[in-house]
């Protein structure tokens, strides 16, 4: 109750604490998001993806120095699913977030493991909640576009934000990842390398060539220099015009809906699965699993088999 208390306020320590208890699956963690959902729902989620190295940390930093000469109170989550222990990513990471260090309207998190309801989407759902329950602003997600869990993250902010580089092919990236989909806004990062121009081009046409979607929405795509700040204003100025879009239309609100719908079905798929198991006989499963890799009975037999002995044993 205290730590309610003391997230609401915004103390650091406190959402630190917050934030390691629903990544940590802590059993305390969904009575806390409880507690704090009421306060919520006053944040802009900006998700920001793309391949390994385009320079999202980077722009990640320089969007949040911009937002703080607003005067926002800005969170950021860098989403890193490689292992804890292997440390370099959190390493460069912190390194190049240094700018973004004592400042008390920051604050930077990055989140490797699994949340309360098992998966790093859901982990991460949760850390915003708490970071918006905290009073930040803005809350920048930062995800690398590749496995299908990331670019579900990103697909879950508000604001989407596709990073490309000059080269490389960039059409084929985008369409790879699936990130044209989801994309509210495209940048070209690293504008200061030839091709930019090219790329920008390139990313306006398949815009175009996709067909104007359902929404009056005209995706912008912007040039940045993520190491010096150039064009970092005028991102600002898009993203916030996104925001303001999403406001009047009413598409916040289908947005809310939609991430919402995402982790419900995550937690009830992962509710239903372990209340299963636990009606299961220990070694079941593992007795199931050797009869069908022998042959003796088929996937879907088993399955109805597994089905049929826990609901005769339920109740
Ligand atoms: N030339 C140039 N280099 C840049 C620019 N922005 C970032 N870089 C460099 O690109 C490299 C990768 O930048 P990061 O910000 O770590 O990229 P990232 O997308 O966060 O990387 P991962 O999180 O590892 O996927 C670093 O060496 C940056 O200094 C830019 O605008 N121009
Ligand atoms: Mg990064």
């Amino acid at each position: 109750v205290d730590l309610v208390q003391d997230i609401l306020r915004g103390e650091r320590r406190s959402v630190a604490r917050a934030i390691s208890l629903v990544e940590g699956q802590k059993p305390s963690a969904p009575q806390l998001l409880t507690a704090l959902y009421p306060h919520t729902g006053r944040a802009h989620l900006i998700g920001v993806t793309g391949s390994p190295g385009t320079g999202k940390s980077t722009l990640v930093n320089q969007l949040a120095l911009a937002f703080r000469r607003q005067e926002k109170q800005v969170g950021i989550i860098a989403v890193d699913p490689s292992s804890p222990f292997s440390g370099g990513a959190l390493l460069g990471d912190r390194i190049r977030m240094r700018d973004l260090a004592g400042d008390p309207g920051i604050f930077m998190r990055s989140m490797a493991t699994r949340g309360a309801m098992g998966g790093l989407s859901a982990a991460t759902f949760d850390a915003v909640q708490v970071l918006d329950a905290a009073g930040y602003d803005v809350i920048l997600i930062e995800t690398v576009g590749v496995g299908q869990d990331e670019v579900e993250i990103a697909r879950t902010a508000h604001t989407v934000i596709v990073i490309q580089v000059p080269g490389l092919g960039d059409d084929i990236q985008a369409i790879k990842a699936g990130l044209m989909e989801i994309a509210d806004l495209f940048v070209v990062n690293k504008a200061d390398r030839e091709g930019a121009d090219q790329a920008a081009r390139t990313l306006e046409m398949m815009i175009e060539l996709d067909g104007p979607r359902a929404q009056e929405w005209q995706i912008p795509v912007c040039k940045t220099v993520a190491l010096d700040g150039t064009g970092v204003s005028d991102l600002i100025f898009c993203i916030q015009k996104h925001h303001s879009y999403l406001l009047d239309s009413g598409m916040l609100q289908d947005k809310e809906r939609q991430r919402t719908q995402t982790w419900l079905h995550r937690a009830l798929q992962q509710t239903l699965l372990m209340q299963f198991l636990e009606r299961l006989e220990s070694d079941a499963l593992q007795t199931m699993l050797d009869r069908i890799v022998a042959r003796k009975v088929a996937p879907y037999a088993a399955l109805r088999e597994l089905l049929d002995g826990v609901q005769a044993s339920g109740q």
